[in-house]
């Protein structure tokens, strides 16, 4: 069973999170000495309660203590300052792989520390969970032959221009149709098929799936520009424009009806070589988005630099925004940067009617999210347009 170890400083508060943890159940061990507690040896599974702000040895010295020890205990931190401290605490202890589970500010609402630490214990023997995970990944073997036999179909998510509400684009998003497993998602055979030279291949395959079906959709009425997402191998090859625009061709399409969503850390790379090809892409007609916006690591001066047309919001800002004004701060200042570089503001992650208001609010262009809609099949996206127009 996993042991909760609180460390704090301050005995009273130790003790009363003590008491509301024993009565889950689970064994507890207060430290009110964080260097004390630094020299015990934790188990994968257990879990640590951690004050931030403590006298002498503080909180971001236990997390770096932790870090070289390799901890793979899970962590829920915990701290009396605001949120910005919380915030930036998580990013470092994540920054050196440790399992950040949740942060709570003070006073801590005993109710939801149960709830999490009860659903932190059920998943504990950890050793198996990773194993059983593992057993999710595909072969490599297995996604060569879904390459040859083209195994992949294409899911659809509606984006809708916030001041109209009618639908403005659709992202697409790959699918593997697995014969025994069904549906695999891309966090699954991505990577992999970026690390073993297959991205270029799988990328042509969706290309065309999402042009064809652009095509289908226009001969029905449907006139929306599609967005797909590109990895950094395929920003490397240097006939990239050239081929998109004979895929065009193949399918009578205007370059207006693609768009490419680079991630910022797909241009980290070989940045001469992408400029080129996205500058080129750029000057055929194409679009530009900057995926995951805020969470890579570029630089304001690339943005300025490369020529992008739209600008993505990361999910987790605009996810979160509702309920964390920093998230909010971010999601508002990532629309008058894109405005001022005369991009369009798109955001990600909108699961609530108030989050998509607030945007509205805030100036924004476009809303994608689960609340208007998951991704779904081609079909189902043309039936949800119909009612949506
Ligand atoms: O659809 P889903 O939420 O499972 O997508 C997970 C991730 O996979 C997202 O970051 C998305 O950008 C990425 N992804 C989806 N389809 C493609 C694709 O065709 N090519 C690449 N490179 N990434 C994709
Ligand atoms: O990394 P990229 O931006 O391409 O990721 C797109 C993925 O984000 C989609 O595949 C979709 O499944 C997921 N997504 C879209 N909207 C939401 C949302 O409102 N909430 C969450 N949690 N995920 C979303
Ligand atoms: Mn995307």
């Amino acid at each position: 069973m996993s042991i909760v170890y609180i460390i704090d400083d301050d005995e009273q508060i130790a003790d009363m999170l003590k008491f509301a943890i024993e009565a889950t159940g689970l064994p507890v061990v207060i430290y009110t000495d964080a260097y004390e507690f630094c020299k015990t040896s934790v188990g994968q599974g257990d879990i640590i309660l951690l004050d931030l702000n403590m006298p002498g040895f503080d909180g971001v010295e236990v997390i770096r203590t932790l870090a070289s020890n390799k901890c793979q205990a899970k962590l829920v931190l915990m701290s009396g300052h605001d949120l910005g401290v919380l915030h930036s605490a998580e990013k470092l202890a994540q920054a050196h792989s440790l399992m950040v589970e949740a942060s709570l500010t003070k006073p801590i609402e005993l109710k939801k520390l149960r709830t999490i630490l009860s659903e932190m214990a059920e998943d504990v023997p950890a050793a198996e969970s990773h194993t059983s995970h593992m057993h999710l990944l595909p072969e490599l073997h297995e996604l060569r032959e879904a390459i040859l036999n083209k195994d992949f179909v294409l899911h659809f998510q509606p984006q809708i221009n916030l001041s109209t509400g009618r639908i403005s684009s659709a992202e697409a998003l790959v699918r593997w149709e697995h014969k025994e497993r069904g549906l695999i998602y891309p966090d699954l055979f991505i990577e992999l098929a970026e690390r073993h030279n297959l991205i270029g291949n799988l990328t042509e395959q969706v290309l065309d799936l999402a042009m064809m079906q652009c095509t289908k959709w226009r001969q029905n009425g449907l006139d929306i520009p599609v967005s797909v997402n590109i990895s950094s191998e395929n920003i490397k090859g240097l006939y990239l424009p050239e081929q998109l625009m004979d895929l065009l061709d193949k399918y009578q399409l205007p370059p207006e009806s693609l768009v490419l969503e680079v991630t910022e850390s797909a241009l980290m790379g070989e940045l001469v070589t992408s400029l080129d090809i996205l500058t080129r892409l750029r000057m055929k007609g194409l679009s530009l988005s900057i995926d995951d916006f805020g969470t890579g690591y570029s630089s304001l001066s690339q943005l300025h630099k490369i020529p992008f047309t739209e600008l993505k919001i990361d999910k987790s800002f605009v996810m979160s925004m509702e309920t964390d004004n920093e998230s909010r701060a971010i999601v508002k200042t990532c629309i008058m940067l894109g405005h001022e570089l005369n991009m369009k503001v798109v955001a990600e992650g909108v699961e609530s009617q108030w989050i998509q208001d607030d945007l509205l609010q805030l100036g924004c262009d476009v809303a994608q999210g689960y609340h208007i809609s998951k991704p779904m099949p081609a079909h189902d996206f043309y039936e949800f347009c119909k009612n949506h127009l």
